[in-house]
């Protein structure tokens, strides 16, 4: 094991016993959503995944290490730090080497779960391509990880900020596969719908474990995306949503708003427009994707006996 990460005693020996693990990660902690709300979501998230019979690991960098299942009282300390570094690739390195404390996001979280040797990992949304990116070049890096780093990832597709269609486009060239879970369209994180046709389809958790398993076989590097529709209690319909998308957008541009700090304020912009409503729908998807990201481990762990 890698001495730069620390694994909880809970996920060490779950891991050691080739039991089922699910990495969460912790940028949407601290950069996704509001105090208190953000730490009530964490616990939560941890309960569904222990209901469905994997043990939660939570990625964060505390003090220069990198941690996978983190205890309760530093789920709370890091929930309420707003000083929190976002780390992806590019700087989770200078985060250990100087002993800060960051959040990870999916990119990061997918590369301290390759450390930790867990193979699912659950979230809310991917980044991807930014409206505007032909002149901003804005694309998170969570796509170039997710073409080299071997994580099957769940989540309610890309936020609807994103240029979606360009998001795809990237994904295949990159070649990431992208699975619609139990629906044909790609869904759009607040909405089940997006107008995009999800390139593959499964409906169960098996099935997704064995197509994992079939790539691996073949020796295909990088990981693989789940996209899970929000429950549809929770699902605002898409063009509602669009309206609120468009008023964020407009703010970001005139404010100048750039980089790392787009996606934030794009989602606490939304969460004003929609009077918290997004925050209920952002919570009820990410539960969900840790329900089906359990389901996947288990099967993952059967199959490998
Ligand atoms: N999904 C959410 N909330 C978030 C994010 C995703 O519901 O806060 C975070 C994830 O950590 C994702 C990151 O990796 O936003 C993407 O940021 P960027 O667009 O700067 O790469
Ligand atoms: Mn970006």
């Amino acid at each position: 094991m890698n001495d730069l990460i620390t694994l909880s005693a809970e996920v060490a020996d779950a891991l050691a016993a080739k039991r089922p693990v699910v990495a969460l990660e912790s940028t949407i902690i601290t950069h996704g959503m509001p105090w208190p709300r953000n730490l009530e979501m964490a616990r939560r998230v941890e309960g569904v995944i222990r209901d469905n019979g994997a043990v939660p690991a939570t990625i964060a960098v505390i003090d220069g290490r990198i941690h996978a299942g983190l205890d309760d009282a530093t789920l709370e300390t890091l929930a309420q730090t707003s000083d929190a570094l976002k780390l992806s690739r590019a700087d989770l390195a200078y985060a250990v080497h100087a002993g800060r404390t960051g959040a990870t996001t999916v990119a990061a979280t997918m590369i301290g779960a390759r450390l930790a040797g867990v193979d699912v990992f659950a979230t809310g949304g991917i980044g991807g391509v930014h409206r505007g990116a032909s002149e901003s070049f804005d694309i998170s890096a969570d796509l170039e990880e997710l073409s080299k780093t071997d994580t099957i990832v769940v989540c309610a597709g890309a936020k609807a900020i994103l240029d979606l269609e360009k998001t795809l486009e990237v994904l295949e060239t990159k070649g990431v596969p992208v699975i619609g879970y139990g629906t044909d369209e790609l869904p759009a994180f607040w909405s089940r719908t997006s107008g995009l046709a999800a390139p593959l389809r499964f409906d169960s958790a098996a099935e997704i474990a064995g197509f994992a398993g079939t790539r691996r076989r073949l020796g295909l590097a990088g990981g693989v995306l789940v996209a899970n529709p929000v429950p549809e209690a929770a699902a605002i319909d898409a063009a509602v949503v669009k309206t609120w998308i468009d008023a964020a957008l407009a703010e970001a541009e005139a404010r100048g708003i750039k980089g790392k700090a787009v996606t934030p304020f794009l989602l606490s912009k939304m969460f004003d427009l929609s009077e918290g409503r997004s925050l209920e729908t952002n919570i009820a998807l990410v539960l969900n994707n840790a329900e089906l990201a359990a389901k996947i481990a288990v099967a993952l762990a059967r199959e490998r006996g």
